[in-house]
């Protein structure tokens, strides 16, 4: 038998997590390849209790690829020999809460889950959802020496999918006649989404919808997505921030196809003009084998350039602000 794919997921009991499991376990994510998932929660007895029934959910889908579920509200025990761990919980943005707030509320759970991160299996990759993600991953990897920070990464493939449709709606397609959109920068809403390098239907995007559009409609529909799932719902996102995050595995688990990449938010070596020492979202290409680049030599006007800066300023002050979490 294959040896089974151990997966951990924090804040299992949670919103995404309730969408988010199912699809971990049933074979969409690693093929037939057997799961073992690894819930952690809060050590909060009604917490604690939800998660069981969570996974007494997953228990009864039957899914001929789910080979076991550890619930724990223990970091050491949730992360121990575990291939990827999905940082999902962290609390959400509240009302009238400033980006600062949230940073010191969540950042100190990243510093705790990257000690305990040390106890993954060796081929550990962790994705950050929790909220700022790229900050948190900063935070995660920096207190957990023993893993290359390329094996850390946060989640901004929500945006791009975002990104993709509005393009299809605008113009009138299916999602599937769009490509090559990148998200650069921070998972807030100072991302800059390009769209200079993407086609709709094989044509540039630039030749079948108008600049003024794509400068101005499309970026803040994009940047301000979130909020208006939050005005319309009453909750964050969640069933699509799962299905992001199954995308977000699933791109570097397997090959990318040659001319495509994905975004995430990526170790910064300096691409793009990327300040180093911080996690921002790229074009990225994997080679299925845990192995991933930067796809370079994309073209970017002066006015993507001015975006993308703003957006990697405001990541260079998150990291400053945390400077008393981070390690190494
Ligand atoms: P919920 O409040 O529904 O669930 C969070 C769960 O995390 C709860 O069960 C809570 O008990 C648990 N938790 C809190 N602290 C924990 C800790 N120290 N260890 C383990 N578990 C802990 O939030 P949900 O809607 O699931 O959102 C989770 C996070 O995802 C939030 O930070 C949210 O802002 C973030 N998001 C990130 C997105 C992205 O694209 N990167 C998009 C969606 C979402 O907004």
């Amino acid at each position: 038998m294959t040896t089974p794919i151990r997966v951990a997921v924090t804040g299992a009991a949670g919103q995404i997590g309730y969408s988010l499991l199912f699809r971990l376990a049933s074979g969409e994510t690693f093929g037939n390849r057997p799961v073992i998932l690894h819930l952690l929660d809060l050590p909060i007895p009604e917490v604690q209790k939800a998660l069981e029934g969570v996974a007494m959910e997953v228990q009864d889908c039957g899914f001929s690829t789910l080979a076991g579920i550890v619930c724990t509200d223990d970091p050491s025990k949730a992360f121990d020999g575990v291939s990827w761990a999905l940082l999902v919980g962290s609390k959400p943005r509240g009302p009238g809460m400033a980006r600062a707030d949230l940073i010191k509320e969540n950042g100190p759970i990243f510093v705790g889950q990257g000690n305990a991160l040390a106890r993954g299996a060796s081929d550990l990759r962790v994705l950050v959802v929790g909220n700022p993600c790229n900050t948190n991953c900063l935070i995660a990897a920096s207190n957990c020496p023993g893993v290359p920070k390329e094996r850390f990464s946060a989640m901004t493939r929500l945006d791009q999918n975002r990104a993709v449709a509005q393009l299809a709606a605008k113009a009138q397609v299916g999602n599937d006649a769009i490509s090559g959109v990148t998200v650069f920068g921070n998972h807030s809403e100072s991302m800059y989404s390009d769209t200079e390098n993407a086609t709709i239907g094989g044509k540039p995007a630039t030749s079948v919808l108008s600049t003024e559009w794509l400068q101005k409609d499309f970026l803040a529909a994009v940047g301000n997505r979130g909020k208006a799932i939050i005005a319309a719902r009453g909750k964050s996102s969640a069933a699509s921030a799962a299905s992001a995050a199954i995308d977000h595995v699933r791109d570097f688990e397997y090959a990318t196809p040659e001319g495509k990449w994905f975004s995430a938010a990526i170790w910064s070596e300096g691409s793009y003009d990327a300040p180093k020492g911080i996690y921002t979202s790229l074009p990225v290409h994997s080679d299925g084998k845990g192995g991933y680049k930067v796809v370079q030599g994309l073209n970017l006007s002066d006015f993507a350039k001015a975006k993308i800066k703003v957006s990697t300023d405001e990541l260079l002050s998150e990291r400053a602000f945390v400077a008393d979490l981070l390690k190494g």
